[in-house]
């Protein structure tokens, strides 16, 4: 396969939209510097001072953990002075944060979790850094507010994260297909190495966390216990399969086909609504899996059909193979009509 890389691909299909001007271009290309900035990082974190906590807890009331900090750092550093965007969102800032008066402006917002799966940043698990993309809704000199970024996931223009694993991939949907690129450390570039990416209709994996099998309403149990015994068909085995971190998670059913869920529970008042962000989580995923032919729902509707309330809204996840996702709403459904 000829090294394309990610600037290169971007470029090419640029050509394909009359509209583009290069700005998404130049967006993407801040995105793509900041993931290789902490790339580094994560790749020596044992043996700097990065590992463990700062002492501050963040707007999701989760320890903030240094390397959590400093990738958010980096991220809104860069994106601020990018001069595409009117308004950033992350994870682990309470508030939108402006671009400033001093700096350049566009019409892009971008909503991010800078390091997600951090709970497993010193055991040297795989993390990510996931992205979403929207252009604002108000025009002109109107200043930009929290209506310009509330925006139903379908209104999305690109989505993507980056993995920080074995290797350091970058996946990326602009609407026209999900492509990957791997990181080439000796040339410091994202090489496309899994171009066009389609997950399988129905998968061999399930992934969820077991653990709170009591906190879950009957309809949930019912769909997990499913995946344990399919259709009582012993030739359809379901691997259980749960790192922790949603973005490997995620990957590894993209690739292999498989299911996440991360349901409602009643084991902390926080989750009742589920644990995952929609905003910087579920849509820019929900994006991603459709893309390659897949689906994402809260359990029953659709995640990109879902108007967000809040900017740190919870919402249930089930993601992944199509026919497993249908299987899933078919439980939830009935367990919606008989209240169970
Ligand atoms: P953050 O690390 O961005 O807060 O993400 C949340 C997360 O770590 C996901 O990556 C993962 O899927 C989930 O929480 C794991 O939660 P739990 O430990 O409850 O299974």
């Amino acid at each position: 396969m000829p090294q394309i890389t990610v600037i290169e691909h971007l470029l090419y299909h640029q050509k394909e939209s009359p509209m583009a001007t290069g700005r998404f271009t130049r967006l993407l290309s801040e995105m793509i510097l900041s993931g290789k900035i902490i790339n580094q990082e994560v790749n020596k974190a044992g043996l700097v001072e990065i590992l463990g906590l700062t002492g501050e807890t963040n707007i999701q009331g989760e320890k903030v953990r240094k390397l959590d900090e400093f990738a958010n750092q980096v991220l809104v550093h860069r994106l601020q002075q990018a001069g595409v965007l009117c308004a950033l969102a992350s994870e682990e800032n309470a508030d939108l944060i402006l671009v400033p008066e001093d700096c350049p402006r566009g019409d892009y917002i971008i909503i991010f979790d800078p390091l997600d799966g951090s709970s497993n940043i010193d055991a040297n698990v795989s993390i990510g850094t996931i992205f979403s993309i929207f252009r604002r809704i108000s025009t002109g000199e109107e200043p930009v507010t929290l209506n310009d970024v509330l925006q139903k996931g379908a209104r999305q223009v690109a989505a993507g994260y980056i993995i920080y694993g074995s290797s350091t991939m970058l996946v990326y949907t602009t609407g026209n297909g999900v492509h990957g690129f791997t990181l080439d450390p000796s040339v410091g570039e994202f090489l496309l190495s899994h171009p066009d990416i389609k997950i399988p209709e129905r998968g061999k994996i399930y992934s969820v966390n077991e653990g709170y099998w009591h906190y879950w309403d009957q309809a949930t149990r019912n769909a997990v216990d499913y995946f344990k015994n399919p259709d009582n068909d012993s030739k359809r085995v379901y691997r259980s399969r749960y790192i922790g971190s949603l973005v490997a998670d995620f990957h590894r059913n993209l690739l292999y086909g498989g299911i996440f869920l991360y349901p409602a529970d009643t084991k902390d008042p926080a989750c009742s609504h589920g644990k995952l962000r929609l905003m910087c989580e579920a849509n820019p995923l929900a994006m991603i899996v459709e893309q390659a032919g897949g689906m994402a729902t809260d359990g029953i509707n659709r995640i990109l059909d879902l108007q967000p309330k809040e900017l740190h809204e919870r919402v249930p996840l089930v993601i992944g193979s199509k026919l497993d996702v249908l299987q899933v709403e078919k439980f939830m459904r009935a367990g919606a009509a008989s209240g169970a």
